[in-house]
């Protein structure tokens, strides 16, 4: 990361003193540090020498890194062979998690701190010539998720190994991950993302690990071994999947789990006949249509349903994940897959794999011959699902017509469980026409579609939502229908973040000062946190903690002006919002607040202001042309405000491009306020509102999502909270409520934000470009942007006058890290063990 590289002797300083006390703690290692850093180092030299060909004296910092993660990954390999003859051994029930992302972020700093390495190692590579912060950057940042989604994905593998469950992540290794963003003229461009260009250290190519995939094709009824009739699928198309395996390290190294992602490969390399005739393109065809499936990851979130390499990626992964699962079964546990529902708990990271449900059935009744009801059963048992979104938008549903023409025995098998599925709604519980016609997994009124999230909801024994509000609003709105048909299974499970990477690697600094003030145990146990609240007034400690945010603050400064060529004041109070762009995400609420700050700035220069700086950082889905003007319009106020003398040294606004997990690791210490202004009712959790509470940052936000729960733990007086309630917006639109003029009338202030923006204040070449969005607040005012400015201003305006008695900040902002404790993906995991997969863990 390019911010390490500064020359800034303290930001270094501080952070390797950091890493070793974190280290020390560690009880990992019983070696000593000196033979350690010596057979690391000869390590090294040797994975540089004779696997890269390389020549210390020349190296690049590439194949520094290339030879370091080679040596780290030669160490994780015994315990990885010894956990999985752990779990053999102990025929231990096993639990996948199928997702079509996981943002892992970095590895090398994880496997390192994880292993209790780092010190050794960045003394190794020091007597080597080489600085192990510069050969952190040189790593690529796997960008194979779209956002929470995904990142939650990978916070829970960490969790999970770090918990000792035995666990499997199965995805798809995209080739390219979420493209690239570039802006010019603050237009936002898409570039093909390229992680595996130079390779990719970490992981294990499996050839032997090869699954078919069928796709279209017919169905045709056969005599079966009994001479019985059965159903048989005859495909069209076949395809493999082959495994990439990727060891995940929990703390302290003890349980390492598998990351495994799938390629597509062509059945046959290419056509003969055709390459023999010459025809190469020809004979290249079928390949070209196969690997097409695990090329790209679609950039949207939330939206871009419907499309049918979509629907092939979701089979593909899910058939070859569950192929792989039943193998593995029969190895471990005997032929007879009665039992597969005590050995293994599948959990479905929202409807992307939900499919499975019906390949499960498929693979246990066709292929393995088991009766129906008693599959039924089994799958049942072993599904779970976890929903993210009740955006209607978001929920994915199929045409039934591509179903039929890519899956048809799955089609087939959908309409079976559909029968049984109504006949006991009808039946049991009573359901009316209206009733059954909600809960059937059929959409019969906008074109026959197959509704996935009521797929998943069926075949799965427990739903979760992902805050106390999203579950609750799940059960009220969008799975009533299937919750009145098939009670008790929606749960709640709050999210986590894990705090080994988002606290003890991204703010060691930080960690330091927890670790010397409470003990040890607050690395294991985030809970132990809680103490430093009764520290909350201590002036050394405020103290500490301001030149430890400053520390982060000139680094990400520096990250500032080498990216955008824009100098910020550290000093200044660093407000952030990074997250996807998304109207509901309301980062237009943010930038509105801006202008009419930026606009009284201008009215009174010599006014009592908090100098800010605005920082903003995310994408927007190729396709969504509202989200990407609203990026347009942070970055041509950003011009304006960054070139106005008039506000020099009190506002800047700043957009850095191509958010991702690294960006996000050098953002969130830095950050003074953390930006959690959703529309109620519409975040189903939000993590990166954690994240930031956890690295000491004031949130400014809605009742909603997961902001309810941190409120709660931080207490109503360290947060600040404004703007309509979730029931509230329902009522709103309920009544129709969504026409922004009357808000605009009743307010001055945001009438002049508005008039400004749409007279071309912001876009003098173009006084029109922001019509839409303006239309959009005057007469469509749907995520209630309008309605809530005011409440807006008026919170902000408080963290001013919070900012200027430091004091008061500091006690909050303690407050803060020390309540957050409980917003450990290690809880969430626990709870998911207990009500969900019924697997152990292990204490820490
Ligand atoms: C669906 C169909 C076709 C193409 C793409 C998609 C798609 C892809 C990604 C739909 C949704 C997503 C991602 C959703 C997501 O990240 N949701 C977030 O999940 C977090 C973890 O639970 C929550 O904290 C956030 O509130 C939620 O927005």
């Amino acid at each position: 990361m390019e911010y390490l590289g500064i020359p800034m002797e303290r930001v270094l300083a501080m952070v390797t003193d950091a890493d070793s006390f974190v280290e020390r703690a560690q009880d990992g290692s019983a070696h000593s540090p000196y033979v350690e850093v010596g057979e690391l180092r000869q390590q090294i030299l040797a994975k540089l020498t004779y696997e890269l060909g390389g020549d210390p004296n020349w190296a690049r910092k590439r194949d520094w890194f290339v030879a370091a993660a080679l040596t780290v990954r030669d160490r994780v390999m015994d315990q990885w062979r010894s956990s999985k003859a752990r779990i053999a051994e102990h025929k231990a029930k096993q639990v996948y998690y199928l997702s079509a992302e996981f943002l892992t972020g970095r590895l090398l700093s994880e496997a390192l701190g994880n292993l209790g390495l780092t010190d050794s190692m960045r003394a190794a590579l020091a007597d080597l010539g080489v600085d192990l912060e510069q050969i952190y950057g040189q790593e690529a940042d796997p960008a194979l998720g779209n956002g929470g989604l995904g990142r939650l994905a990978a916070c829970f593998m960490e969790s999970m190994a770090t918990l000792s469950v035995p666990a499997f992540g199965y995805g798809i290794r995209y080739e390219n991950g979420l493209f690239k963003q570039v802006f010019e003229d603050g237009r936002q461009f898409e570039l093909p993302e390229d992680w595996l260009s130079q390779g990719n250290p970490w992981e294990f190519k499996r050839p032997d690990l090869s699954y078919e995939i069928g796709f279209g094709g017919e169905v045709r009824s056969e005599p079966g071994a009994d001479g019985q009739p059965r159903l048989v699928w005859h495909p069209a198309e076949t395809l493999h999947a082959i495994a990439y395996d990727t060891p995940v390290v929990g703390w302290r190294g003890e349980q390492i789990n598998t990351l495994r992602l799938w390629s597509a490969r062509a059945a046959e390399p290419l056509r003969l006949a055709e390459f023999n005739r010459g025809d190469h393109f020809a004979a290249h065809a079928d390949r070209i249509r196969a690997e097409v499936i695990s090329r790209v990851l679609y950039p949207g979130d939330e939206t871009d349903a419907g499309r049918e390499l979509r629907l092939r990626q979701e089979y593909f992964f899910a058939s070859a994940s569950l192929q792989d699962l039943l193998r593995r079964h029969r190895l471990l546990h005997g032929k007879d897959l009665s039992t597969l529902a005590d050995k293994a708990a599948i959990q479905l990271n929202d409807t992307h794999p939900a499919i499975a449900v019906a390949e499960l059935m498929r693979l246990l009744t066709d292929v393995h011959g088991m009766e129906w009801q008693e599959a039924w059963r089994i799958t049942s048992s072993a599904f779970s699902y976890t929903n993210h979104t009740l955006l209607p938008e978001a929920l994915e549903t199929w045409s039934v017509a591509m179903m039929e023409q890519q899956l048809p025995r799955h089609m087939q098998i959908i309409y079976q469980i559909n029968a049984q599925h109504l006949e006991h709604a009808r039946r049991d519980m009573d359901a009316s026409d209206a009733l059954l016609a909600d809960v059937s997994l059929i959409d019969e009124q906008h074109g026959r579609r197959v509704r996935m999230g009521h797929l998943a909801f069926v075949g799965s024994h427990k739903i979760n939502g992902v805050s106390a509000l999203h579950t609750e609003l799940m059960r009220k709105t969008v799975f009533a229908p299937l919750d009145r048909v098939c009670p008790g299974r929606i749960v709640n499970k709050t999210n986590g973040i894990t705090f080994r990477r988002w606290l003890h690697r991204a703010n060691p600094g930080l960690t330091r000062l927890l670790v010397e003030m409470l003990g040890e145990v607050v690395l294991g146990n985030p809970e132990a946190m809680q103490e430093l609240a009764a520290h909350a007034d201590d002036s050394v400690l405020h103290e500490r903690l301001f030149a430890q945010r400053r520390v982060r603050k000139q680094a990400l400064a520096g990250l500032i002006a080498d990216q955008l060529g824009v100098a910020v004041d550290p000093a200044a109070m660093f407000d952030v919002q990074i997250k996807r762009v998304h109207e509901y995400k309301r980062q237009l609420l943010n930038i509105l607040q801006t202008i009419a700050l930026y606009q009284a700035m201008r009215d009174n220069p010599l006014g009592n202001w908090v100098p800010r700086v605005k920082i903003f950082a995310g994408k927007a889905a190729a396709s969504y042309q509202q989200a990407k003007l609203i990026i347009r319009l942070a970055h041509d106020v950003a011009k304006v405000v960054n070139n106005d003398p008039a506000v020099r040294g009190l506002l800047k606004v700043v957009y850095l491009a191509n958010y991702n997990v690294s960006l996000a690791e050098a953002i969130v210490p830095a950050a003074d306020v953390s930006e959690q202004i959703s529309t109620a009712g519409m975040e189903a959790s939000g993590t990166g509102n954690m994240k930031l509470a956890l690295n000491g940052a004031l949130t400014i936000g809605t009742l909603d999502g997961a902001n309810i729960e941190i409120r709660e733990h931080v207490g109503a007086d360290n947060i600040v909270i404004f703007g309509l309630t979730a029931d509230e917006v329902a009522a709103r639109k309920r009544a129709g409520l969504v026409d922004g003029r009357g808000n605009i009338a009743a307010s001055p202030a945001l009438a002049q934000v508005i008039e400004a923006m749409g007279s071309g204040v912001f876009s003098p070449d173009q006084p029109d470009r922001y019509r839409p969005l303006v239309d959009a607040l005057l007469y469509h005012d749907v995520f209630m942007v309008t309605a809530d400015f005011d409440a807006y201003c008026a919170a902000q305006a408080r963290l001013d006058q919070i900012w200027a008695k430091p004091a008061a900040w500091w006690r909050m902002s303690i407050c803060n890290t020390a309540r957050m404790g409980w917003f450990s993906s290690d809880r969430t995991i626990r709870e998911y063990a207990e009500d969900i997969w019924g697997v152990p863990t292990r204490p820490l």
